[in-house]
């Protein structure tokens, strides 16, 4: 893989005076994407002729694996970089349950068994671990872009190559106009996770991150010391990995940040237009009962 980034000049693509109603760059001059701030043709036209192969990991174990996957994987289909090369990274506790799809041209499942931990919040925060290990052992090798999802949402539009970057971030879309002081961060002093009051620029979603792989491994790799440094210490930071991520992007700047549009939460509201990517109706008595 290479890097096309580096070819890629943001003067010739992003547009951000295109919607001056909206926030479109971050204090160190991040693009924060929103429909409008990006010209998908000059887009298309520069990766027809760089062409790359972009990586998606999700998780699926449990009951998100016969709730989720399927319209997961069936929406990514249709929707995620249309026209481009991806390889599905898809990891379940049993094969057998992996949904009948029938992919696209140009579209590569690698499906891998994993353990199931027995706590919630050791599925969700070991996912860094499993993700540092397979972008080390092989994604890292077959892809130019990766990125990581949870599963309990599905796609409604293209989500494009528009979204590639070096290290992308997502903004929470339920803290995108609150003030710093109001993010969820951890705050307990203990914790390799927290943030210090009035520090930090987005409270950022840990259902999307990605970027080049050598960038996503130093990011899944760093929250995962975190989360084990944490355990040794026997604290747990609030919002188990998504506080370690959020600790990350605040020393290791993100160079794109995605709008709301890009994960988008129907309870906000329902009028919001643009959306390519939706939090699945989440019944959490009904998923989480069993443990
Ligand atoms: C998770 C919570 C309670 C019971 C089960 C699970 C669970 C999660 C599971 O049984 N099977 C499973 O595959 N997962 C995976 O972990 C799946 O990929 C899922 O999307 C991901 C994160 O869990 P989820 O989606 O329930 O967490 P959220 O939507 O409340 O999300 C945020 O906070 C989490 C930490 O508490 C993570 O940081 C997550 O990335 C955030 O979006
Ligand atoms: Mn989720």
């Amino acid at each position: 893989p290479f890097r096309i980034s580096e070819k890629l000049s943001l003067q010739d693509w992003f547009l951000p005076s295109s919607k001056v109603e909206l926030r479109t760059k971050t204090p160190w001059n991040a693009p924060i994407l929103w429909e409008g701030t990006f010209n998908r043709t000059y887009l298309e036209e520069f990766y027809r002729n760089n062409p790359v192969t972009i990586g998606l990991t999700v998780f699926a174990l449990g009951k998100y694996l016969d709730k989720y996957l399927e319209k997961f994987l069936a929406s990514a289909d249709k929707y995620f970089m249309p026209g481009h090369k991806v390889i599905y990274y898809v990891m379940v506790d049993n094969h057998s349950k992996l949904p009948y799809i029938e992919y696209g041209t140009s579209r590569f499942l690698k499906p891998r068994v994993v353990a199931k931990e027995a706590r919630w919040q050791d599925v969700s925060m070991m996912r860094m671990k499993t993700l540092a290990d397979m972008l080390q052992d092989f994604i890292k090798d077959e892809v130019d872009y990766v990125f990581c999802m949870d599963v309990d949402m599905d796609f409604r539009a293209p989500y494009g190559v528009e979204t590639l970057g070096e290290l992308v971030a997502q903004a929470q879309a339920w803290f995108m106009n609150s003030p710093n002081t109001e993010f969820t961060y951890e705050r307990r002093p203990e914790s390799k996770a927290y943030i210090e009051m009035g520090q930090g620029d987005f409270y950022y979603h840990a259902a999307v991150f990605g970027g080049t792989p050598s960038r996503v491994l130093d990011l899944v790799r760093s929250c995962y010391a975190g989360i084990m440094e944490d355990k040794k210490n026997n604290i747990e930071a609030v919002w188990h990995d998504e506080s370690h991520l959020n600790k990350y992007f605040l020393e290791h700047k993100p160079t794109l940040i995605l709008s709301p549009e890009y994960c988008w939460d129907y309870k906000i509201h329902t009028e919001m237009e643009h959306v390519k990517l939706a939090w699945a109706v989440k019944d959490y008595a009904e998923v989480r009962d069993n443990v």
